[in-house]
């Protein structure tokens, strides 16, 4: 078999390990999920757990939501409201997220849970009583306005190294360096903009440094060959760069409560316990919790974006070192960045693809998601996703490549072949048979190859390619001129079953290798296949026999519809109205707050990024009307649609608005508003849509008419 180029290190790896742990980094419950989380880390979990669970591997898959730290307090402060009441929030929504794109956890728990406060309690104890940790008094910055410690992301400052002038006091996310508080040039308090203080506190060190000679054994030593490069040149530079002993408690009142009697106010440190996270998640998953984490046959591997790197690869296993009993990781395969449309994802810009309203906005469109964030996976380096990309794939690969060969195998099997799985004549079959059908094996192996070696774009090209192969053999074999008349078809009937037989087998095929990365595309397959979910067991992959002989199969069905050009022009549009200009410090609107971390401009109200300049002649070819409203009622099944009938003076109109959220019909009967009246004609969920009408935003957030005048007649242009 031709495996030239395919890695082999870690194949076959449950020769070595009885069982694997799988985790996916404990997202901060202080922002709904965005497609750059997906792509980083929970997609490529996701693939990786399936193949597992395919291959019939003993495998859990755990995560839950972080919830303790400086971003939750930080987003509660600028919200307004309690960090639980934060954390209620964004859990639940998250949760929802990861489901909707069939991202199959185990468990998704959360670390203000019960369990997980005893866990990570217990876990410092027994550091505590080992004499790890060193107490050390030390003066840190503090804000008097505030009557607070300055920690984290509570203060700012310019980044010693590449002089970013927004560097955080653990990070600056520019050139990714890892800070303390005192190495920032300038500091300031996040809170008040204030210059700190500093004063007096103690805290429990854990001694890094003392790890170090180990660490250089375990990682640079031992894992060069095995780690992604990106993941073993970071720790590899973590390290000659030299460790040193690091706070594991802060002063706050949200997080797990240091379990010391002389620690009043004292949290542990957030990246003290949210790697614990995974254990506790695993206890209240099952009670064979301990076999998963306490036996070196076990493969544990996290998967995580790169800004973790440091806290998985070196304090985790570090702590699990001087804690002892634990299993190490084997693999920590970590994703760069996703940027949108050329630009770095921001939660606090709003330039992001929400995962909740891409759910909404493309409903039954998991697997196109899926697949485009895999194909894009930002595996050895950041990644762009473009959403003229997204159609593109879904349109020239989904739809043109693979679910073309899978309608055509079937609708021709009915047309040629009497709706049953054709027998196979060994005799008759000629060099691209063979070919095609050693396609195939080579795409089963090299597919969970790759996969095993944690290249999941390779994995996914290979499936699609094998499509490819298939619809070029279908297309050289055209069974359809074979049979173009019956006395044709009688005389080439073995030829036309033999082409059509190994299709079908390839369709089989294709479902196996598809579903770690497209559920539900395999899951429809295996219908119109008639077969039970079983067949996608990987031991299945490459065979030839997997579809019975004189075996009825279903009509096609349509795995992948077209994306239309509008549809993402539309997604685009939704982006950049919805982000704020670079210097704002939120998306969402923050009407009482006078925080200067959370004022924006207008009044405390955030507005969009200023577009590109126009010139006079393309706005003179905007037609503004001004028209009343006549009639409006809500659109079925769309909570935010109105259809609106506008008295345009000279014409009525029917225009789809999407404020049914801030207006009930029976209320704006009579309005007069403004109507771009020359926008062309579109269609909204079945209705022709011809205009818009123009709306603006009080402070409080709402939306308003923009309107004429009053007394204004209908029809009369505004200029
Ligand atoms: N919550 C960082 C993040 O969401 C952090 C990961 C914890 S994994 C134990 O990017
Ligand atoms: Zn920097």
């Amino acid at each position: 078999m031709r495996l030239s180029g395919v890695q082999q290190s870690n194949f076959d790896f449950m020769k070595h390990y009885k069982r694997a742990l799988v985790t996916a980094a404990l997202p901060y419950a202080n922002g709904p999920v965005h497609i750059g989380h997906l792509a980083g880390c929970y997609l490529p979990a996701d693939i990786y757990v399936r193949y597992l669970r395919a291959c019939k591997k003993d495998v859990k898959f755990v995560c839950g939501s972080d919830e303790h730290g400086v971003p939750i307090t930080i987003r509660a402060m600028k919200e307004g409201v309690t960090p639980q009441e934060v954390v209620d929030k964004y859990h639940n929504l998250m949760k929802e997220s990861f489901a909707g794109m069939d991202i199959s956890f185990d468990i998704y728990s959360r670390t203000s849970s019960a369990v997980h406060r005893e866990t990570a309690q217990a876990f410092f104890k027994t550091l505590y009583e080992k004499d790890v940790f060193q107490l050390k008094e030390t003066e840190q910055y503090y804000d008097e306005s505030k009557e607070m410690f300055l920690a984290d992301r509570y203060i700012t400052g310019t980044c010693p190294v590449c002089g970013h002038d927004g560097a955080y006091g653990d990070q600056c996310e520019k050139c990714g360096s890892s800070l303390s508080p005192e190495q920032l040039l300038n500091p300031r308090s996040a809170l008040s903009s204030a210059i700190p203080v500093k004063k007096v506190t103690k805290h429990w060190y854990f001694p890094l440094d003392q790890y170090e000679h180990w660490l250089r054994e375990w990682i640079v030593e031992g894992k060069k060959d095995e780690w992604k490069s990106n993941v073993y040149g970071q720790c590899k530079s973590w390290i000659d760069n030299g460790l040193f002993p690091r706070a594991m408690t802060r002063d706050s009142n949200w997080g797990v409560p240091v379990p010391l009697p002389d620690a009043k106010g004292k949290v542990l440190y957030v990246w003290f316990d949210a790697p614990i996270g995974y254990i506790s998640a695993t206890k209240e998953l099952t009670n064979m919790w301990s076999d998963y984490w306490c036996n070196d046959d076990t493969k544990l591997v996290h998967f995580i974006g790169k800004d973790n790197i440091v806290f998985h690869c070196i304090i985790f296993p570090a702590m699990l070192k001087a804690h002892g009993g634990f299993v190490l990781p084997d693999n920590v395969p970590a994703n760069e960045f996703l940027n949108i449309e050329g630009e770095k994802v921001s939660t606090s810009r709003n330039w992001a693809v929400w995962v909740h309203e891409y759910l909404k906005d493309f409903p039954g469109q998991q697997d196109v998601m899926r697949y485009v964030l895999c194909a894009n996976a930002p595996e050895a380096k950041d990644n762009d996703f473009t959403w003229q990309d997204f159609r593109d794939r879904n349109n020239s690969e989904l739809v043109a490549v693979f679910g073309n060969f899978v309608n055509r195998a079937f609708v021709l099997m009915h047309k040629l072949c009497g709706g049953r799985v054709p027998p196979l004549h060994k005799e008759l079959l000629d060099d691209a048979d063979r070919q095609l059908i050693e396609d195939i094996r080579f795409a089963a192996v090299k597919v969970g190859e790759s996969i095993e070696n944690y290249k999941f774009r390779d994995g996914l090209f290979d499936v699609i390619d094998l499509a490819r192969k298939a619809n070029k053999y279908m297309q050289d074999k055209a069974p359809w001129t074979m049979a173009k008349t019956p006395e044709l078809q009688a005389e080439n009937q073995k030829l036309i079953d033999n082409c059509l037989h190994i299709c079908l087998q390839l369709t089989a095929n294709l479902s196996i290798l598809i579903n770690p990365f497209l559920p539900q595309t395999a899951m429809k397959m295996c219908g119109m296949m008639k077969v039970v979910e079983r067949m996608l067991d990987w031991e299945n992959a490459g065979k030839m026999e997997l579809l019975k002989v004189g075996y009825p199969l279903k009509a096609p069905e349509l795995l992948f519809r077209k994306i239309e050009d509008t549809e993402v022009a539309d997604q685009v549009e939704k982006l950049r109205a919805n982000a704020t200009a670079p210097n704002q410090n939120n998306a969402v609107s923050m009407p009482k707050n006078t925080d200067p971390v959370t004022a924006g401009p207008a009044g405390g109200i955030t507005v969009p990024m200023p577009k590109p300049e126009i010139t006079i002649d393309d706005f003179v070819k905007t037609d503004l009307r001004v028209g009343t409203i006549l009639r409006a009622e809500k659109v079925e099944k769309a909570d935010k649609l109105l259809k609106l009938e506008i008295d345009l003076g000279y014409e009525k109109r029917t225009v789809v608005s999407g404020i049914a959220l801030h207006f009930k019909p029976e209320d704006i009967i009579g309005q007069q508003v403004t109507v771009v009246a020359n926008l062309a004609p579109r269609k909204l969920r079945g209705i022709e849509s011809h205009g818009m009408i123009l709306m603006a935003q009080n402070p409080d957030g709402k939306l308003i008419f923009v309107a004429p005048v009053p007394g204004s007649a209908n029809g009369v242009e505004v200029r």
